[in-house]
């Protein structure tokens, strides 16, 4: 069984999305075990996408994720990393499959609706930087 961190991003979250992703993904099989909503701080941006720190688009990244408040969930499956970032299409939406979550709900390679992780391992990290053990109902 994998773990992945889901969260519904500022741009998603401003269209009324929150629903309609987890929904997404609920949907497809995969079981939410853990949801929140919270209001990202800095310090907790820059944690989450330490790996991008010295990419030019860094300090907008950690703007934007923070700039409302968001949903975090964490889904539970077989091959749940792979999966889910099949269901989410790729990065930059305009090069998203169709019928993917970032084709239809992202809007450029910023704001694109929805995070993912991207291993088992960044999983176990991302999930521990959300939620508590006893939030999540696996
Ligand atoms: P993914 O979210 O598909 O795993 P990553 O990890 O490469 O993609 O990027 C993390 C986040 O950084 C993306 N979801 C996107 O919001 C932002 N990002 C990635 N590449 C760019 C870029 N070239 N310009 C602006 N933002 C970017």
């Amino acid at each position: 069984m994998e773990r992945s961190l889901v969260l519904v991003k500022p741009d998603a979250m401003e269209r009324g999305l929150a629903g309609v992703i987890v929904g997404r993904l609920q949907g497809a099989g995969l079981k939410l075990i853990g949801l929140k909503m919270l209001h990202m701080d800095k310090k907790l941006a820059e944690k989450h996408y330490a790996i991008h720190k010295s990419k030019a688009f860094f300090k907008d990244l950690v703007d934007y994720i923070t700039s409302t408040p968001i949903v975090a969930a964490v889904f539970e499956g077989e091959d749940a990393i792979a999966r889910i970032r099949k269901l989410m299409g790729a990065t930059d939406p305009s090069k998203a499959d169709a019928g993917t979550i970032r084709k239809d709900f992202g809007l450029d390679i910023q704001h694109n609706a929805t995070h993912a992780s991207d291993s088992p391992e960044n999983g176990k990290i991302e999930i521990a930087n959300f939620f508590k053990k006893n939030e999540l109902y696996g």
